[in-house]
């Protein structure tokens, strides 16, 4: 019998990369959709199965992580042998413009999954995607020990997913998982972020669609790693025999200055003319630093990445590239990376 799994944030950069992990494994997917007034799975089209088929193998639901009743009736009707908590509002610059919200369906909503797997009394693994955010201030590098000090309501909010997601466990004896995972990337990251604001803005000025870019900080430390990459570690921690939580991250790390002269120099020029700050980029209270030391799932996951950020900055560059040449020319673009 094949495994299926439920996954909510579906339509996000590590959902779309997750689904195609676990199609190419032999898992039926399902995958919470909210409403929205416009098309917001393009990230997962290349996957879509029309409804009327038989036997599919991606099925898409609408529900909100802020119904808690949805969740109770979707996980009673589908009994999905894993969840995948992926669905957030995962911009820590907008969770200051929208604290409540971002605590409502980052932190409560992982609560609502959690209560919502209890109520329907399934026998299901849960995975939690927290987040290198809730380290915050502490000092790098981070791993499983060190102690959270958030610096953003998103942070706070992850916090609060993290140890509810450590409650149910020792609670309930719920086969639930916490991975903290550090920045990961690729080309379908968020454009908001402030990687993806880069390799898009290196394409159009190479183009000549764009003359500036504003950013904010540029001192802050990333430890950025390749999304297809940590979308496998997820995997791997529901594999185990034992829950546990695990830091995803690559161990090397670069200031936003430095990616930036990384990704202008794959189109020969000096970041130095074209970038201007802007302040609305900054944030109330800054993350300065974060590094990861994954040594925990290396050794009982045997998992390692293979993409460090250098490599990640030109990756980028060149399919925001490629991807404005096909815009320009009419040609169909696909994200297919
Ligand atoms: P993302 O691209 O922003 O995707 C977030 C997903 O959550 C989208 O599918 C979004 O739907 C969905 N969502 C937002 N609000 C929702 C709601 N109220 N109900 C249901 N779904 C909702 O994020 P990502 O980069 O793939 O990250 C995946 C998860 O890992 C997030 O929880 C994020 O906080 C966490 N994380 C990310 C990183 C990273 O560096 N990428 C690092 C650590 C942890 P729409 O498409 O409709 O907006
Ligand atoms: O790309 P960012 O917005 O990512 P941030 O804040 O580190 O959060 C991401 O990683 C977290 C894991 O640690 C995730 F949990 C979270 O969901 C998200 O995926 O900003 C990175 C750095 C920050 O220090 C920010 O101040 O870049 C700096 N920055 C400078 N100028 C900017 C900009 N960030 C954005 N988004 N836009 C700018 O113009």
């Amino acid at each position: 019998m094949s495994k299926s799994a439920l996954i909510t944030g579906i339509t996000g950069q590590d959902g779309s990369y997750l689904t195609e992990l676990l199609l190419s494994k032999g898992y039926t997917v399902h995958g919470l959709v909210r409403r929205s007034s416009s098309f917001n799975t393009g990230r997962i089209d290349h996957l879509y199965e029309d409804p009327h088929e038989e036997n599919r193998s991606l099925v898409l639901h609408h529900a909100d992580l802020s119904d808690g009743v949805a969740m109770v009736n979707l996980l009673r009707d589908l009994r999905p042998d894993e969840v995948y908590n992926l669905g957030a509002q995962s911009h820590v610059r907008v969770s200051f413009d929208s604290p409540l919200y971002t605590g409502d369906v980052t932190g409560m909503g992982t609560l609502r999954l959690l209560e919502a797997i209890r109520a329907s009394g399934i026998d299901t693994r849960i995975y939690q995607a927290s987040s290198s955010e809730m380290f915050g201030a502490a000092p790098p590098p981070q791993n499983e020990h060190t102690p959270f000090h958030p610096r953003s309501p998103y942070g706070c909010a992850k916090v609060f997913g993290y140890w509810a997601t450590v409650n149910y466990r020792e609670a309930y004896d719920l086969f639930a998982v916490n991975g903290i995972l550090f920045n990961h990337e690729s080309p379908r990251r968020g454009e908001t972020f402030v990687t993806r604001k880069i390799s898009r803005a290196v394409a159009r000025i190479h183009a000549g669609l764009q003359d500036t870019l504003y950013l904010g900080n540029l001192e802050a430390v990333r430890d950025w790693g390749y999304a297809p990459e940590y979308v496998e570690a997820m995997w791997r921690m529901l594999q185990h025999d034992t829950p546990d939580d695990y830091v995803v991250a690559t161990g090397e790390a670069g200031t936003v200055r430095a990616f930036l002269t990384e990704a202008f120099a794959v189109v020969g020029r000096d970041w130095r003319e074209h970038v201007e700050f802007d302040a609305k980029y900054e944030r109330p209270s800054e993350v300065d630093a974060l590094i990861g030391d994954a040594g925990k799932i290396e050794t009982v996951l045997g998992w390692k990445p293979t993409v460090l950020w250098p490599d990640l900055a030109r990756l980028m560059v060149q399919a925001d590239i490629s991807a404005l040449e096909a815009e320009l020319t009419g040609a169909t673009v696909r994200i297919d990376r």
